[in-house]
This record gives C-alpha cells, structure tokens and sequence, in this order.
C-alpha cells in the first residue's frame, strides 16, 4: 500500500496552522504548558478531529490520549503512532505536532485509499512530553511504561506549588494514577513521526531521518544557599554569593560535557532561578536546572559525577550550602530493527532519499521503548532550529514524512 505520489496535505498544513494558534501567546509564538487552558483546547481540538476520521477516542488517568482505527481482528495488539501537542514557552509549530497530526494524516490517508487495516492503528497523543510545568519530561509516557511511579507522580508540584493530582483533576482527569500504566503487549509496534529538531538533513539535502538510537537525558537540580546582604556596604571579602557560586557551577558543567570527547556529550543550565533578584541584593539563594544528555549513558554519568564533585569544591570553598536532586538520568534506547526496516523500504518506494541517526532530543518513543518496539522518523526543520517560533517544516518535508509513516504503518498492520 503506497500513498499517490501527490498526496496532498493543504488540509494537514492548516491544521497545523489551526493548532499553532491555540496558544497562551500571540502567534507565531506557541507556549502550550500542560493541563493549562490553551492544552486544553489543544486537546479539544485535536481529538475533535479523530473524531472526524472516525477514531475511538479514549484518556487516561494523566490524559494521554488513544485515537483508534479499529481493525479487522481487534484483539491483536495495535500498531500505533503519535507524539505530543504541548509546547514550552516561546515554541514554534511543528515540535510534537507533527507526529500527532501527521499521524493522523497518514490514518485518513490510509482510509481514502481504502486500506483496511488487519490490526488495529492507534494514534497517540502523550501527556507532558516537554518538563515546563513539573519539571520531568515525558511525564505521560513514563507513566504508560511505569518508569514513573504513581507514588513518584504524587510528588510533583509546579511552580505555583499546585501538584500533578490538582493540575489533572482540574484538567477533567480524575482516574486511578495506576491505570496508567500499560500492560505489555498493549502496543505492537510504535513509530513516532518528528521534526529532526537538527541541521543534519536539511543540511545534506537528505528527506527523512531513520532514528537508530535515542540520546538518554538527565536532569540534576541544584539548590545553593549563600548569605545575602547589601551590595554596596557588604565588603568582598567573606561574602557567600550564591550566584558568583552558581556561574562556576554552569561553567564547570559546560566543560565537563566539552572535555568528554564526543560530540554526543552536551549539557547545560537551562534554569538559574535568584533569590531575591534585587539588584543591590546579594544573591542568597539560587536553584539550578541542569540538562545532560549523550547517546553513552555512561560517559552521561560521567558528567553528572563531575558536576556533583564541582558543586562540593564550590560549596567548600565559597561556604556556600549547595544540596543537589536527580530528577531523572534515563538510559539511552535502540530502535526496533525490524521497524527501520519497514521505514527504510517505505521510504525507498517513496523515492525519498534518507539516512540512519541518532536522535539527540528525547522523546516519548524514549518510554514506549520500555514496553514496545519503537522506531522514529525524522523530517528536516530548516536550519535546524527547534524551541523557538520560527521552527519551521516544509509542506514537501512534511508530506514525506507523512507518505512513508502511511506506508510503514500499513505494512506493520496487514
Ligand atoms: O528536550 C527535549 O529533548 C524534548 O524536545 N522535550
Ligand atoms: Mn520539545
Ligand atoms: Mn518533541
């Protein structure tokens, strides 16, 4: 089953555009933190429109969301696609959405040209992919896997100090936390459809990325207690600044991942919260938010060590309190074998060009590796620019992406 070559995609592309404004910010900038209002009429549009392909649609606990096509013999486990519709702040249009709504695409596709599917294709929508409001990404596809725990999920707070329970029951999402965790052999297979978030293809002029292996991420808080004071009359010698303290923490991380050796090694501070924030206040008080990722999940470990060793020298040094949590260090995940292949053939039918690599943003399919076989296929974004509002997706790139996930997803079906 292969899609016409001039599959057209003008209603996909304005729906993309439908959903970029359902946004907390003026267009064309998309910040859609999870379980906010504009998540909600995400939510509510998007499966306004499962809906209109005819999908059962069903939440969970945590409102992942399963769109289903329901196939000719419903008690095999589906074959399932999708990605996430939250945004961080001052995103662009096509992180997560094209796979929620790409896949989707390549279902309505799939039933013009008639294909009946043997197992059922289910579309996916994860809940809390991007860590704005409780600090852990993926929080949805963790829980469908049970790498986080509802014990663990009870603990999270956003900065407003509201929790997960609060935020969902607001959100309409009342059920048991434990049901969100999917026995395994619910899922088949998975393929998850995203923008490279990268320069490589565009770059060598390549269509589509075949995603070998999932880079692994860890994010570790740092909270430093220093002494605040007057700016002016507080003399240098003795002070205890705890921002001075927290820039040697940034630069000690940035060289760690630096002197690795591996281009895969990369980390920063993403977060650097001061308190009180005053500008003729010594910095009493500061929360770092730390990023580390690399493909290696021991030399990733490698960094972590050498932050935490930074922050006791700091912390001896400048007699500076300086207390550290692991919010998450994640291994990293191959991809399924056999589902590359089916993408690599598909997309040698399309006659588009493609390569293998490795994806250094995580993702749900990061989680759902834990309780299915999960491959992912990359579109270019021009220039490689992601989490910013002018990320942008050609409707050729698009239209690829969607023609061989249409494909693959046919073939993984009969
Ligand atoms: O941060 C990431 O890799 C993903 O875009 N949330
Ligand atoms: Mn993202
Ligand atoms: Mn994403």
């Amino acid at each position: 089953m292969a899609p016409h070559a001039e599959l057209t995609i003008d209603g996909l592309l304005s729906e993309i555009t439908m959903l970029a404004h359902i946004s907390e910010a003026e267009p064309p900038v998309v910040t859609r933190v999870v379980f906010g209002e504009a998540d909600l009429r995400a939510r509510a549009y998007v499966k306004s429109l499962c809906a209109a392909a005819g999908l059962i649609v069903t939440e969970d606990a945590v409102g992942n969301t399963f769109a289903r096509w329901q196939g000719a013999e419903p008690d095999l486990a589906p074959v399932a696609t999708g990605s996430h519709i939250d945004a961080i702040p001052n995103a662009g249009s096509y992180d997560g959405v094209v796979g929620v709504l790409g896949g989707l695409e390549a279902i309505r596709v799939l039933q013009k040209l008639g294909f009946k599917p043997r197992r059922s294709i289910e579309l996916v929508i994860f809940t809390a992919e991007e860590p704005t409001r409780f600090g852990i990404g993926c929080l949805g596809s963790r829980m469908m896997a049970n790498v986080l725990t509802p014990q663990q999920a009870l603990a999270l707070r956003d900065k407003e100090g509201r929790t997960l329970e609060e935020r969902r029951a607001s959100a309409g999402f009342t059920g048991a936390l434990d049901s969100a965790a999917l026995p395994s052999g619910r899922f088949h297979q998975f393929i998850e459809l995203h923008i490279e978030q990268g320069p490589l293809l565009e770059a060598e002029g390549i269509d589509l990325g075949l995603v070998t292996h999932i880079a692994a991420p860890a994010s570790l808080r740092i909270h430093i207690e220093g002494e605040g004071g007057h700016a002016g009359a507080k003399l240098m010698p003795g002070r205890k600044d705890a921002l001075a303290a927290a820039a040697e923490l940034i630069l000690a991380l940035e060289s760690a991942a630096k002197s690795t050796g591996a281009i895969d090694t990369v980390a920063t501070a993403g977060v650097c919260e001061v308190f009180p924030s005053a500008v003729n206040s010594i910095p009493s008080r500061v929360r770092l938010e730390t990023d580390i990722r690399d493909i290696d999940g021991a030399r990733r470990d490698s960094v972590l060590d050498a932050l935490r060793a930074a922050c006791a020298e700091v912390a001896a040094r400048r007699g500076v309190t300086i207390a550290t949590d692991l919010v998450n260090a994640d291994p990293p995940t191959a991809c399924d074998p056999a589902i590359l292949a089916a993408l690599e053939e598909a997309a040698v039918t399309a006659g588009r060009s493609h390569k293998k690599m490795v994806s250094r943003a995580y993702h749900d399919s990061l989680f759902m590796a834990r309780i299915v076989p999960v491959a992912m296929l990359f579109i270019p974004c021009r220039g490689g620019i992601s989490h910013r509002p002018d990320e942008y997706a050609s409707p050729e790139w698009i239209a690829s992406g969607v023609r061989v996930l249409a494909t693959t997803l046919a073939k993984l079906a009969s």
